[in-house]
């Protein structure tokens, strides 16, 4: 995983959107917005984690070239969920984009191997990268209410008010 400023260049959403002249973002940086990231070697390390964390569910999502550019771009429209957004990538790769405590895009590089837990009320979307292909776990907890909140309609959202208390602290 890598993770860097985003710079719209206003370029493809698929294409990298690296910021110039930007340090990436460590992973404390990552840690103090409340985003867990994680590389899985061993199958048993996504129990374990299953275990610790309560995720008693998951499915597979699959996102390939026969995606058009309508619902690609559903994904890529800034929202939030109440829990937490949890993918373990299996196959090819994407961009998990997120905002900063300031408010400012981050973009996220995931390929196979790479665990991601975005904390309930980031704001954040997702795009596939140019090879349009990626195969991922979605991983959730009992009754998780994960329904897309896009940005506008999240202003007066009770879960995004204790995220930004908690990020806000730092
Ligand atoms: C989501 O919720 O946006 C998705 O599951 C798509 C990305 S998972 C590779
Ligand atoms: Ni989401």
């Amino acid at each position: 995983m890598k993770a860097y400023y985003y710079h719209d260049d206003g370029t493809h959403m698929t294409l990298p959107h690296i910021a110039p002249d930007r340090p990436a973002l460590t992973p404390s940086a990552l840690a103090a917005i409340g985003l867990h990231h994680q590389i899985i070697t061993d199958p048993e390390m996504l129990e374990v984690i299953c275990k610790e964390r309560g995720y008693v569910a998951r499915d597979t999502i699959l996102i390939d070239n026969k995606f058009s550019e309508a619902q690609l771009s559903k994904f890529f429209e800034e929202h939030l969920h109440e829990d937490e957004e949890v993918r373990y990538v299996t196959d090819g790769e994407g961009f998990f984009d997120a905002r900063d405590a300031n408010d400012e895009w981050f973009r996220m590089h995931v390929s196979a191997g790479d665990l991601i837990i975005l904390p309930a009320g980031i704001f954040h979307r997702f795009t596939p990268t140019e090879t349009r292909y990626i195969a991922a776990t979605r991983l959730f907890k009992d009754n998780p209410s994960w329904v897309p909140i896009n940005r506008p309609d999240a202003t007066d959202n009770e879960v995004r008010k204790i995220y930004e208390d908690k990020v806000t602290r730092h």
